[in-house]
């Protein structure tokens, strides 16, 4: 089956029961079991729910994978991964990555013995270089969080395979709709599911999509012992924007190419970051991975105060000022002090992301109608 319909089918059919379409929100947290061993496929809510089973299906169907684990968060996806290597691993990563992910490898892991090194992802000469003997798993998020760098999945996890190394991949930024990183031989991809698939700035939930045997079933184990499990709604909710993921993200990828290319135009305005503009440095390998650019946009004002990057983002009326992305609502945020802040300035930096960047999640409105909203916006700087 095709994308669209796995979308709206996959993992559910009508509810026995009832014939609910739609599929029910098991609020519970236990099941009655007929004897201490027997049940019907389920005893506890943290070990496994029908609604969470449900979505875990519909997620795993789209990523073309057997497995997926849901979790309580992006983060707690990225938890669950990571602690699938063991004290004395070392962690190749992107130097351009979302900073609660820089965070928890280097505020969390480090102090159990795991080591990362970030570097620039979208050279593969870079990774090769920073390969070491105890090098078990590495770390991409393509297009990078902000900078919308593009990493060459295919090359990079080839190396992984080379080393014995695990690749992963954060897909959280092009969604299954895009880029299928599985079928380009990544071993795991993870998503915050908070962005586009639920795609409405209404739930909090993360996911991790294998198709390895060994791999789900440990993830599955660090699911259920570490407890970062999403409730019945939350996982009811993610499975409702799923549905309808491939028709926002054509909306979204038509609206960010319109708002780049306005952006790029500006008088005003000193660079974009669009990985759908040939001129940027990674657009081959975009073209290739991924079946369109996203909806995410990134940019530099000629004005390189950082005060007047703040200020735009507070004269939006269509964009709003807040973390986050991929809701049907367009977004407006300054990463060094907002979703970025977590990263040492020196370490933001040296990967690029300047004090004055601004970062766009361009919603479904209507395009005229946020490029009219930003041009005003900029004008009054
Ligand atoms: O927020 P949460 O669902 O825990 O997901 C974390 C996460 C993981 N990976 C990527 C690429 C992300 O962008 C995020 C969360 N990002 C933001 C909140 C943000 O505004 O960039």
């Amino acid at each position: 089956m095709k994308f669209a319909t796995l979308a709206i089918h996959a993992g559910q059919k009508p509810d026995s029961a009832t014939g609910a379409i739609m599929t029910p929100i098991y609020q519970t947290s236990t099941f009655a079991q007929s004897e201490p061993t027997v049940h019907k496929g389920y005893d506890y809510s943290r070990a496994g729910n029908p609604t969470r089973t449900a979505l875990e299906k519909n997620l795993a169907a789209l990523e073309g994978a057997k497995y997926c684990a849901a979790f309580s968060s992006g983060m707690g996806a990225i938890d669950a991964v990571v602690k699938l290597l063991k004290s004395g691993d070392h962690v190749v990563a992107g130097n351009d990555l979302y900073g609660g992910t820089y965070r928890i490898f280097v505020k969390v892991f480090e102090q159990f013995g795991l080591s990362f090194d970030f570097i620039d992802m979208s050279n593969i000469e870079n990774v090769k270089e920073a390969l070491k003997s105890n090098t078990k798993m590495i770390w991409i998020e393509t297009p990078t969080n902000p900078l919308l760098r593009i990493v060459d999945i295919e090359s990079v996890t080839k190396l992984a395979k080379q080393i014995g190394a695990l690749s992963v991949v954060d897909n959280t930024f092009a969604t299954p709709y895009l880029q299928r990183p599985l079928a380009l031989g990544a071993d795991i991809v993870v998503h915050s599911a908070t962005k586009y698939i639920g795609g409405h700035s209404d739930v909090i939930l993360g996911a991790a999509i294998t198709n390895d045997d060994a791999i789900a079933e440990k993830l599955y184990f660090i699911q259920k012992s570490s407890g970062a499990v999403p409730g019945p709604f939350d996982c009811f909710l993610a499975l409702r924007g799923t549905k309808t993921l491939h028709l926002r993200m054509q909306r979204h990828c038509e609206n960010a190419t319109a708002v780049a290319e306005f952006l790029a135009a500006h008088p005003k305005v000193k660079h974009v970051n669009f990985p759908g503009f040939k001129t940027h440095p990674n657009y081959e390998i975009a073209k290739r991975q991924m079946s369109d650019f996203g909806g995410m946009v990134s940019f530099t004002l000629k004005n390189d105060d950082m005060s007047a990057a703040k200020k735009l983002t507070t004269l939006t009326k269509i964009f709003t000022l807040a973390e986050s992305l991929g809701g049907v609502e367009s977004l407006i945020e300054h990463p060094a002090s907002m979703t970025h802040s977590s990263l040492p300035r020196e370490v933001r930096l040296q990967s690029g992301l300047e004090d004055t960047l601004i970062r766009l999640s361009v919603g479904v409105e209507d395009a005229d109608d946020l490029i009219s909203d930003l041009k005003q916006a900029i004008e009054s700087i």
